[in-house]
Protein backbone atom coordinates (compact mmCIF):
# COMPACT_ATOMS: atom_id res chain seq x y z
CA UNK A 1 0.00 0.00 0.00
CA UNK A 2 1.18 3.38 -0.61
CA UNK A 3 1.43 5.86 1.81
CA UNK A 4 3.18 9.06 2.21
CA UNK A 5 3.35 11.53 5.25
CA UNK A 6 0.48 13.94 3.72
CA UNK A 7 -1.83 11.22 3.25
CA UNK A 8 -0.65 9.53 6.68
CA UNK A 9 -1.70 12.72 8.15
CA UNK A 10 -5.43 13.07 6.59
CA UNK A 11 -6.10 8.78 7.55
CA UNK A 12 -5.52 8.14 11.17
CA UNK A 13 -7.39 4.80 10.34
CA UNK A 14 -8.51 3.20 7.23
CA UNK A 15 -11.94 3.35 6.33
CA UNK A 16 -14.50 1.23 4.19
CA UNK A 17 -15.44 3.08 1.00
CA UNK A 18 -18.26 1.48 -1.28
CA UNK A 19 -17.56 3.63 -4.83
CA UNK A 20 -19.73 3.59 -7.35
CA UNK A 21 -20.91 5.66 -10.42
CA UNK A 22 -25.02 5.81 -11.05
CA UNK A 23 -27.35 4.16 -12.98
CA UNK A 24 -26.60 5.86 -16.51
CA UNK A 25 -23.18 6.65 -15.94
CA UNK A 26 -20.82 4.47 -18.07
CA UNK A 27 -17.31 6.65 -17.69
CA UNK A 28 -15.15 4.22 -15.90
CA UNK A 29 -11.65 6.42 -14.98
CA UNK A 30 -13.21 8.68 -12.91
CA UNK A 31 -13.78 5.39 -10.48
CA UNK A 32 -10.60 4.13 -11.38
CA UNK A 33 -8.99 7.44 -10.09
CA UNK A 34 -10.87 7.48 -6.66
CA UNK A 35 -10.30 4.14 -6.12
CA UNK A 36 -6.36 4.66 -6.45
CA UNK A 37 -6.50 7.92 -4.44
CA UNK A 38 -8.74 6.46 -1.89
CA UNK A 39 -6.34 3.58 -1.52
CA UNK A 40 -3.32 5.92 -1.46
CA UNK A 41 -4.58 7.52 1.26
CA UNK A 42 -4.97 4.07 3.06
CA UNK A 43 -8.68 3.70 2.74
CA UNK A 44 -10.51 0.05 1.40
CA UNK A 45 -12.25 0.50 -1.46
CA UNK A 46 -15.19 -1.74 -3.36
CA UNK A 47 -15.51 -0.36 -6.72
CA UNK A 48 -19.07 -1.05 -7.95
CA UNK A 49 -17.90 0.21 -11.07
CA UNK A 50 -20.40 2.11 -13.61
CA UNK A 51 -23.72 1.99 -15.06
CA UNK A 52 -24.90 0.57 -11.12
CA UNK A 53 -28.41 0.18 -10.63
CA UNK A 54 -29.99 2.19 -7.46
CA UNK A 55 -31.50 -0.95 -5.99
CA UNK A 56 -28.12 -2.80 -6.46
CA UNK A 57 -26.35 -0.18 -4.69
CA UNK A 58 -28.49 0.12 -1.70
CA UNK A 59 -28.54 -4.01 -1.66
CA UNK A 60 -24.50 -3.62 -1.48
CA UNK A 61 -24.38 -0.70 0.94
CA UNK A 62 -27.30 -2.81 3.39
CA UNK A 63 -24.67 -5.96 2.87
CA UNK A 64 -21.27 -4.26 3.49
CA UNK A 65 -22.49 -1.81 5.76
CA UNK A 66 -19.47 0.79 4.63
CA UNK A 67 -18.02 3.87 6.86
CA UNK A 68 -18.44 5.75 3.58
CA UNK A 69 -20.67 5.98 -0.25
CA UNK A 70 -18.58 7.89 -2.73
CA UNK A 71 -20.64 8.64 -5.59
CA UNK A 72 -18.88 9.60 -9.09
CA UNK A 73 -20.87 11.06 -11.46
CA UNK A 74 -19.47 12.76 -15.28
CA UNK A 75 -21.85 12.61 -17.63
CA UNK A 76 -23.95 15.48 -16.52
CA UNK A 77 -26.96 13.63 -15.23
CA UNK A 78 -25.68 13.84 -11.59
CA UNK A 79 -28.28 15.84 -10.19
CA UNK A 80 -31.56 13.74 -11.53
CA UNK A 81 -29.48 10.04 -10.79
CA UNK A 82 -28.27 12.00 -7.34
CA UNK A 83 -31.51 12.86 -5.92
CA UNK A 84 -33.47 9.53 -7.37
CA UNK A 85 -30.67 7.68 -5.24
CA UNK A 86 -30.32 9.28 -2.26
CA UNK A 87 -34.02 9.33 -1.90
CA UNK A 88 -33.77 5.39 -2.32
CA UNK A 89 -31.04 4.99 0.27
CA UNK A 90 -32.19 7.12 2.78
CA UNK A 91 -35.69 5.72 2.87
CA UNK A 92 -34.00 2.18 3.42
CA UNK A 93 -33.62 1.49 7.35
CA UNK A 94 -30.58 -0.29 6.66
CA UNK A 95 -28.96 2.48 4.85
CA UNK A 96 -30.95 5.73 5.98
CA UNK A 97 -27.62 6.78 8.09
CA UNK A 98 -24.42 6.06 6.23
CA UNK A 99 -22.39 9.14 5.37
CA UNK A 100 -23.13 8.94 1.46
CA UNK A 101 -21.37 12.00 -0.85
CA UNK A 102 -21.39 12.95 -4.74
CA UNK A 103 -19.03 14.74 -6.79
CA UNK A 104 -17.75 14.92 -10.56
CA UNK A 105 -19.34 17.09 -13.37
CA UNK A 106 -22.71 17.47 -12.05
CA UNK A 107 -24.34 19.75 -14.33
CA UNK A 108 -24.61 19.40 -18.14
CA UNK A 109 -21.45 22.23 -18.74
CA UNK A 110 -18.83 20.38 -15.87
CA UNK A 111 -19.81 22.08 -13.08
CA UNK A 112 -22.97 22.17 -11.11
CA UNK A 113 -25.39 24.83 -11.85
CA UNK A 114 -26.85 27.58 -8.59
CA UNK A 115 -28.34 25.62 -6.10
CA UNK A 116 -27.52 22.01 -7.41
CA UNK A 117 -25.20 21.12 -4.31
CA UNK A 118 -27.35 22.91 -2.10
CA UNK A 119 -30.36 20.72 -3.26
CA UNK A 120 -28.72 17.53 -3.39
CA UNK A 121 -27.44 18.10 0.57
CA UNK A 122 -31.06 18.88 0.98
CA UNK A 123 -32.28 15.45 -0.20
CA UNK A 124 -29.61 13.56 2.04
CA UNK A 125 -26.26 13.82 0.71
CA UNK A 126 -23.64 14.16 3.29
CA UNK A 127 -21.26 16.58 1.16
CA UNK A 128 -20.90 17.18 -2.85
CA UNK A 129 -17.64 18.13 -4.10
CA UNK A 130 -17.72 19.96 -7.38
CA UNK A 131 -15.51 18.73 -10.16
CA UNK A 132 -12.71 21.80 -9.62
CA UNK A 133 -13.04 20.43 -5.66
CA UNK A 134 -9.17 19.87 -4.27
CA UNK A 135 -9.58 15.75 -3.84
CA UNK A 136 -7.47 16.16 -0.88
CA UNK A 137 -10.83 17.94 0.65
CA UNK A 138 -12.25 14.41 0.19
CA UNK A 139 -9.13 12.81 2.25
CA UNK A 140 -9.86 15.32 4.96
CA UNK A 141 -14.16 14.46 4.90
CA UNK A 142 -13.25 10.38 5.58
CA UNK A 143 -10.60 11.36 8.32
CA UNK A 144 -13.47 13.45 10.44
CA UNK A 145 -15.89 10.81 10.38
CA UNK A 146 -16.71 9.45 13.27
CA UNK A 147 -17.30 5.61 13.96
CA UNK A 148 -21.33 5.61 13.60
CA UNK A 149 -21.34 9.08 12.82
CA UNK A 150 -24.79 10.32 12.09
CA UNK A 151 -24.59 11.71 8.60
CA UNK A 152 -22.67 15.14 8.06
CA UNK A 153 -24.59 17.51 5.85
CA UNK A 154 -21.94 20.14 4.12
CA UNK A 155 -21.17 22.05 0.95
CA UNK A 156 -17.32 21.05 0.03
CA UNK A 157 -15.84 24.64 -0.95
CA UNK A 158 -13.55 24.25 -4.26
C1 LIG B 1 -13.54 9.20 -22.14
C2 LIG B 1 -14.89 9.90 -22.20
C3 LIG B 1 -16.01 9.14 -22.58
C4 LIG B 1 -15.94 7.64 -22.86
C5 LIG B 1 -15.89 6.90 -21.49
C6 LIG B 1 -15.09 5.62 -21.59
C7 LIG B 1 -14.80 5.07 -20.23
N1 LIG B 1 -14.54 3.79 -20.20
O1 LIG B 1 -14.79 5.75 -19.24
C8 LIG B 1 -17.26 7.42 -23.65
C9 LIG B 1 -16.99 7.53 -25.15
C10 LIG B 1 -18.00 6.10 -23.39
C11 LIG B 1 -18.10 8.63 -23.21
C12 LIG B 1 -19.47 8.70 -23.34
C13 LIG B 1 -20.21 9.82 -23.05
N2 LIG B 1 -19.75 11.03 -22.66
CO1 LIG B 1 -17.90 11.32 -22.13
N3 LIG B 1 -16.16 11.90 -21.89
C14 LIG B 1 -15.00 11.29 -21.89
C15 LIG B 1 -13.87 12.31 -21.63
C16 LIG B 1 -13.20 12.60 -23.00
C17 LIG B 1 -12.79 11.88 -20.63
C18 LIG B 1 -13.35 11.38 -19.28
C19 LIG B 1 -12.22 10.78 -18.47
O2 LIG B 1 -11.94 9.58 -18.56
N4 LIG B 1 -11.56 11.62 -17.64
C20 LIG B 1 -10.49 11.18 -16.74
C21 LIG B 1 -11.03 11.06 -15.31
C22 LIG B 1 -9.90 10.58 -14.37
O3 LIG B 1 -11.38 12.37 -14.87
P1 LIG B 1 -12.89 12.90 -14.74
O4 LIG B 1 -13.85 11.94 -15.31
O5 LIG B 1 -12.90 14.29 -15.26
O6 LIG B 1 -13.11 12.93 -13.14
C23 LIG B 1 -12.38 13.89 -12.39
C24 LIG B 1 -13.26 14.86 -11.63
O7 LIG B 1 -14.56 14.98 -12.18
C25 LIG B 1 -13.23 14.35 -10.21
N5 LIG B 1 -14.34 13.53 -9.76
C26 LIG B 1 -15.16 12.71 -10.47
N6 LIG B 1 -16.02 12.14 -9.67
C27 LIG B 1 -15.77 12.58 -8.39
C28 LIG B 1 -16.37 12.26 -7.18
C29 LIG B 1 -15.88 12.84 -6.00
C30 LIG B 1 -16.54 12.51 -4.69
C31 LIG B 1 -14.78 13.73 -6.07
C32 LIG B 1 -14.22 14.35 -4.81
C33 LIG B 1 -14.19 14.06 -7.29
C34 LIG B 1 -14.69 13.46 -8.44
O8 LIG B 1 -12.10 13.54 -10.08
C35 LIG B 1 -11.59 13.13 -11.36
C36 LIG B 1 -10.10 13.49 -11.42
O9 LIG B 1 -9.91 14.87 -11.30
C37 LIG B 1 -14.67 13.55 -21.09
C38 LIG B 1 -14.09 14.92 -21.45
C39 LIG B 1 -12.93 15.28 -20.60
N7 LIG B 1 -11.86 15.67 -21.26
O10 LIG B 1 -13.01 15.18 -19.38
C40 LIG B 1 -16.05 13.35 -21.71
C41 LIG B 1 -17.28 13.83 -20.95
C42 LIG B 1 -17.21 13.44 -19.49
N8 LIG B 1 -18.35 13.08 -21.60
C43 LIG B 1 -19.41 13.77 -21.76
C44 LIG B 1 -20.61 13.30 -22.37
C45 LIG B 1 -21.72 14.32 -22.57
C46 LIG B 1 -20.74 11.98 -22.74
C47 LIG B 1 -21.96 11.35 -23.42
C48 LIG B 1 -23.33 11.78 -22.89
C49 LIG B 1 -21.82 11.62 -24.93
C50 LIG B 1 -23.00 11.13 -25.76
N9 LIG B 1 -23.80 12.06 -26.26
O11 LIG B 1 -23.17 9.94 -25.93
C51 LIG B 1 -21.70 9.85 -23.18
C52 LIG B 1 -22.33 9.40 -21.85
C53 LIG B 1 -22.41 7.92 -21.77
C54 LIG B 1 -23.03 7.52 -20.45
N10 LIG B 1 -24.05 6.68 -20.51
O12 LIG B 1 -22.60 7.96 -19.40
C55 LIG B 1 -19.26 15.19 -21.24
C56 LIG B 1 -20.00 15.42 -19.92
C57 LIG B 1 -20.61 16.83 -19.88
C58 LIG B 1 -20.64 17.44 -18.51
N11 LIG B 1 -20.95 16.72 -17.46
O13 LIG B 1 -20.40 18.61 -18.43
C59 LIG B 1 -17.73 15.34 -21.17
C60 LIG B 1 -17.22 16.28 -20.08
C61 LIG B 1 -17.26 15.85 -22.57
C62 LIG B 1 -17.74 17.26 -22.84
N12 LIG B 1 -16.87 18.24 -22.62
O14 LIG B 1 -18.83 17.48 -23.24
N13 LIG B 1 -17.29 9.59 -22.71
Amino acid sequence: MLMNPVNAAVAPRGRTVLLSSVSSDSHTWNLVFLQLLLEEMGHRVINLGACVADELLVQECSAIRPDLVVISTVNGHGQADGLRLIGKLRADPETRDTPVVIGGKLGITGGAPEGMARRLVEAGFSAVFQDDADPAALGRFLAALEDRAEPRREVAAP
